[in-house]
Parts: structure tokens; sequence; C-alpha cells
């Protein structure tokens, strides 16, 4: 029986076991308790790219890497980037930072994930510790704020078994159909709620005041500044009425609560404020209730890798600046804003290298294509932003088809004088911080925070940012059928059917950044005001812009304005 982990961005990191060419979940893991999810179920029936690929004609795998040099040693080295998603989350995909950082390219900062909310998280808290998974257990109630657990966190749900849900979205999902509490918010509508939430708490005495005088002093001055905001026209606008707030209140008097937030919430310009409001609501019930957002999954790992390099904003990188761009473990020209003006500069660099498992829009985009070994054929391990945890995943099979990143990275380093330890030993430093990541605290911030004076750091000014009026908003939520643009791939756009449109009717979807055809599909569990095309749907971000958060750095996909038209 071998035990290795589930390679993909997910909070769940589930521990798996490979026997018989067959993989399955560990029984014995406390959160994958036997179970995987349809990703990995079906992981091998994806079809993988096989052979190199250079403008077209199949290549071998050592024409490839040498054509690789070649154009890396062609390449004036301010004009290289090195471009790296997250399709696999082990850490030896890092080492190829090492090469580029080493050899003087860009590399990348930001995120087009959860950097305005964990932004948010530090400016608050000086830190990103996680609630712990066995710490939600031990609430008495349960928030899911913008956090779609059936979907894409389906190993927390049994942590929830017997406590008062409360569910706080746009989307009527799985969760709120059976919360004792669901708020079926106007999209970007959190920061307003939040305040109101902060304020109400407050106003009934809730907050934990010895917690708060001791390690978020503030707490008044902050309570005056929810005052500022005007409570009906508020509530108004973002469909919110006082009798929700009040069950929210009775819901969580007394009582431990757990605030799940997910990453639908920040990916506005304002997502910072928005994290810390809903944070600060964390904070002021005090001790034995907190919030779980994506922790920092290497907190106390510091990379044995060089990463110090230039770098640019990756939700809106200046491909023009670059003569050859290389991509590793993601897909730009589907996941990255503004698809139109991506798909547009990448048409001006001469070298796109695509360096993964699965063909993709950028995999057609690229001169060179060089296909990745699978995380069952390569050493790895992985850290989380759902647990405290560090997951080995050591080889299972042997393979022909591809390199992994340390091959890869290890080719380059040898061919252009660069130093790089031997792979065991990476392996080794990575498993040494095990002990480390265990010893994380399961209820960070019970003895105060990481700032500067131990105490917590209020929102002092607000700014709501954006107009709330439009004729959609437009949701690009996770699919239960993809993870991003890897796997089986969505192709509609859903709208609530009282909307007028007809099902399959094909419709243009136009925001100021371009407009895209798909088919009708109904979705009542949607506002009438929204429609969802989920991530990973090709060419939705047509439709989004290059504009970041105000901190962070963050890609801000949600922050459009869409009309629909019939074709
Ligand atoms: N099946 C599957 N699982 C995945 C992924 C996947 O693609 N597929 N992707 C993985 C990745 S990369 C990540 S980052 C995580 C993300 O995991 P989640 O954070 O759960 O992801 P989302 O589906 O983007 O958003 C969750 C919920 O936020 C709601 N939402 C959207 N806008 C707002 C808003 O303004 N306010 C509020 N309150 N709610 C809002 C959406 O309706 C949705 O129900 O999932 C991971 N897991
Ligand atoms: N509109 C909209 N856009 C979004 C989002 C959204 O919610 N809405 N979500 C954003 C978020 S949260 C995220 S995290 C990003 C994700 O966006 P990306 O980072 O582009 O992730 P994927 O779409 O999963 O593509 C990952 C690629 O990694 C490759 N890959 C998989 N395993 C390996 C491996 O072991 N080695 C190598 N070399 N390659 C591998 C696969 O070929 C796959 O094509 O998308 C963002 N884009
Ligand atoms: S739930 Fe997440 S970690 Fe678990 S098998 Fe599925 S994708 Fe992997
Ligand atoms: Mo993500």
């Amino acid at each position: 029986m071998n035990k290795s982990a589930c390679p993909l961005d997910c909070y769940d990191a589930c521990s798996i076991i490979y026997e018989d060419e067959k993989l399955s979940g560990d029984k014995n893991h406390p959160l994958t308790k036997g179970f995987l999810c349809p990703h990995l179920n079906h992981y091998e029936k994806h079809q993988r790219i096989q052979k190199p690929r250079y403008r077209g004609e199949e290549i071998g795998m050592d024409e490839a890497l040498s054509i690789l040099k070649q154009r890396v040693q062609n390449t004036q080295t301010s004009r290289i980037l090195h471009l790296r998603g997250h399709g696999n989350f082990a850490l030896m995909q890092g080492v190829s930072d090492h090469f580029f950082s080493s050899y003087g390219a860009t590399l990348t900062q930001g995120s087009l994930c959860d950097g305005a909310g964990e932004a948010g998280i530090l400016q608050g808290r000086g830190s990103n510790f996680l609630l712990s998974p066995k710490e939600i257990q031990k609430c008495d109630v349960v928030i899911f704020w913008g956090r779609n657990a059936h979907v894409t966190n389906s190993h927390y749900l049994p942590l929830i078994k017997d406590k008062s849900v409360i569910v706080i979205d746009p989307v009527k999902t799985k969760l709120a159909d059976k919360a004792e509490c669901f708020i079926q918010i106007k999209p970007h509508g959190d920061l307003h709620l939040a305040l109101l939430l902060s304020r109400f708490l407050i106003i009934e005495g809730l907050e934990d005041s010895e917690y708060l005088e001791k390690f978020a002093s503030e707490y008044q001055d902050y309570y005056e500044l929810t005052q500022s905001i005007r409570i009906k026209k508020t509530l108004d606008k973002i469909d919110v009425t006082l009798g929700q707030i009040g069950d929210v209140l009775e819901l969580i008097r007394d009582k431990r609560v757990a605030i799940l937030v997910g990453v639908g919430v920040q990916k506005y310009r304002n997502g910072a404020d928005v994290m810390r409001a809903i944070d600060a609501f964390g904070v002021l019930l005090g001790r034995g209730s907190g919030v779980n957002f994506l922790g920092s999954s290497t907190e106390g790992i510091v990379s044995p890798f060089n990463q110090k390099a230039p770098r640019v904003s990756v939700g809106n990188i200046e491909f023009g600046k670059f003569d050859l761009v290389f991509i590793q473990g993601m897909n730009p020209l589907s996941q990255m804003p503004d698809t139109n003006r991506v798909e547009k500069e990448l048409k001006s660099v001469k070298e796109i290298v695509y360096f993964g498992l699965y063909e993709n829009e950028s995999s057609k985009a690229a001169e060179l294509v060089i296909p990745a070994k699978t995380f069952l054929q390569k050493d790895d391990i992985r850290s989380s932003y759902g647990s405290n945890d560090l997951l080995k995943m050591p080889k299972q099979i042997d393979s022909d088809i591809g390199v992994s990143e340390y091959e890869l990275s290890s080719y380059l380093c040898s061919a252009f004088g660069i130093e790089l330890k031997s792979e065991r030993e990476y392996l080794e430093y990575f498993e040494s911080r095990l002990l480390h990541v265990k010893s994380r605290k399961e209820r960070p911030y019970e003895d105060g925070f990481d700032t500067d004076d131990g105490e917590f750091v209020f929102l002092d000014e607000l700014d709501f940012g954006f107009d709330m009026k439009r004729d959609f908003f437009l949701l690009t939520c996770k699919s239960p059928r993809s993870l991003n643009s890897q796997f089986y791939r969505e192709k509609n756009v859903y709208i609530n059917s009282c909307n007028g449109y007809l099902e399959t009717q094909k419709v243009r979807i136009i925001s100021e950044n371009g407009s895209i055809e798909l088919d009708v599909k109904f979705d009542d569990n949607l506002r009438k005001d929204c429609i969802l095309i989920y991530s990973g749907t090709p060419n939705v971000n047509r439709l989004t812009s290059s504009k970041l958060s105000y901190d962070g750095l963050n890609a801000a996909y949600q922050e459009n304005k869409v009309k629909v038209e019939i074709c």
C-alpha cells in the first residue's frame, strides 16, 4: 500500500492510497476519511500531452530540452518571463523558480486567487494562520461566507454535522438549502454586511469585551466607523433585511462561531477591506470563535530555492516586455483576466514555452510544448491552505512520458552553470519542516496578534469602491466538474429562468472588456441580477478586466458589469 497526496489546488489536500494502479482515499486520514472527489476518482481518464512539440511538429524530449536551452541562451535575460501557476500545488514545483531567478529572468508577484483577502488578513492580524479543521469541529455555529463547500471543500462537510449553519452567498448553494439562516446577498455587499453585523453585535452587547480590551482595544473606534453608514439605505443596497441580521445574532448569541470565508468575497478592488471587515467581525466574537480563510500554506517553510528576481504582477502582465515566456502549471490564456488583452500581447512574444499536462488555450499558443510528469511519476511533497499539514508524495510509477520539474530545472541549471542541490536534499529539507507545520497553533490569535503591538488592527476608513447598479453581476465560481481549466470544462451561461431568456438560447454577454456567446442554462438558485459562468469555461475571461485589487495585487474578476443580448 503506497501513500501519496492529491496534487491539486484545493482546501482539502487529500491523502491518497495508490494500489494496483488505482487511486483511492486514505481511510486513516482525519479529513480524507477514505473519500476523494470526482477530479481524482477520474484522474487517469484525462488525456495528457504525450510528446513534446516544436512549431506543431512532434519531437523527442532531448531535442525539446536542447531547443529550450538555445532559446534561453539567445534571449536577453531581462526579456525572459517565468510564469508559474498552481496546476500542481506541491512544493518541488518551485524548483524552476531557482533556475529562472538565478539566471536573471523575471518572475511574478500578486495572485489570481486569494491575494486581496490575504492582504486584508495581514493588515489586521500581522500573519495568516489557519483556524484548523479540528477547531472548526469544536464550534457550535459555522458561517459559510462565500464558500461553496459541496463543490470546493467537501471534506470539511463532516466537520459541521449537527451544527447551526449560516450561509452568506449570492447563490443558493446546496449548503444554503439546509442552512438555518441563508442571506442571498447582492454580490459585493459583504463589506457593508460585515460592518452592520459588527455594529449590531456591539449594540446587543455580544462582543467579548475581555478579549477585546487585551487584544483589539481600538474596537470602540471601529464601532464608531460602523455607525457612519446608514442602516436602511445600506440594507436595501445589499438586499439584506434587518430580520436577517437579527437571525444571525440570535444564532450566534453566546456560541462558539467559525466563519469559513471563500475567495469570491475578495475578488474585488477593495477585496482586502472586505476580508478585513469580515475578520473584524470574527475578532469581536472573541475567544473560542475564529475565521478560516485560505491559510498561508508555506508559513515556516523558507524556500530553499533562489526566488530573488524582478517581478511583475500576475494579474496584468505586460507580455510585450518579454521575448520568451515560460509557462508552467498554468493556463493564462483562459485563467488570467482580460483574455483579449492577454491574447493580443502574447502574439507579440517571440517564443512561448508551455510546460504542463494537458492541451488547452496556452499549449495551443506555444511554439514549444513540453509535457510534464504527473504527480504519480515524480517525487514531491505538498503543503495545504486548508489544514496544517505536509504530505509526502513519493513517486509511484515510472513513465516514458514527460519530464519532472526537477529534471527540467536540473538540465537548465547544468547547461548554464547554476548550482542546484540534489532532489533528495530538497525533499528532505521540506520533510524536515513537518514538525514545525504540525506545531502551528490549532486556534491562532487566542493570545494576541502578530502585529507590532500584538493587537488586531481594525479598518479606520471605508472605501466601497464601486457602484452596485448594473444589468447583471458576473459570477465566475468554481465548477464541480473542473479544477479551474483542468478536467471537464463547462460551456454555458447560467441565468435565473425568470429573466425571460429561453433555455439553450444563444446569448451574447457583453462587458467593457469584450463579449462572448454562450448557450443559456437555467439555474433558479441564482439571484435575478446575477449570471454565472463557471471558472474554466472557455473565453469567460474575455469579459473580465485587468484591474487589480488596491492591496494584495489580486485579479478583481468579480468587478465587472455585463449585459446580456439575444443573438
Ligand atoms: N471543484 C472545484 N474545486 C475547487 C476549484 C475548482 O475549480 N473546482 N478551485 C480551487 C481553487 S483554485 C480555489 S481558490 C478554491 C475556491 O473555493 P471557493 O472560495 O469556495 O470558490 P468560489 O466558487 O469561487 O466561491 C465560493 C462562493 O462565493 C460566492 N460568491 C461570489 N461572489 C460573492 C460575493 O460578492 N459575496 C459573497 N458573500 N459570496 C460570493 C459564490 O457564489 C460561491 O458560492 O476552490 C478550490 N477547489
Ligand atoms: N473568471 C475567473 N478566472 C479565474 C478564477 C475565477 O474564479 N474566475 N479563479 C482564479 C483562481 S482562484 C486560480 S487559482 C486560477 C487558476 O488558474 P491556473 O493556474 O491557470 O490553473 P488551471 O486552470 O488549473 O491550469 C493549470 C495547468 O497546470 C498544468 N499542470 C497540472 N499539473 C501539473 C504538473 O504537475 N506540472 C506541470 N508543469 N503542469 C501541471 C495543467 O496542464 C493545467 O493546464 O484561475 C483564476 N482564474
Ligand atoms: S477534494 Fe481536493 S484534495 Fe481531495 S481529491 Fe479532490 S481535488 Fe484533490
Ligand atoms: Mo485559486
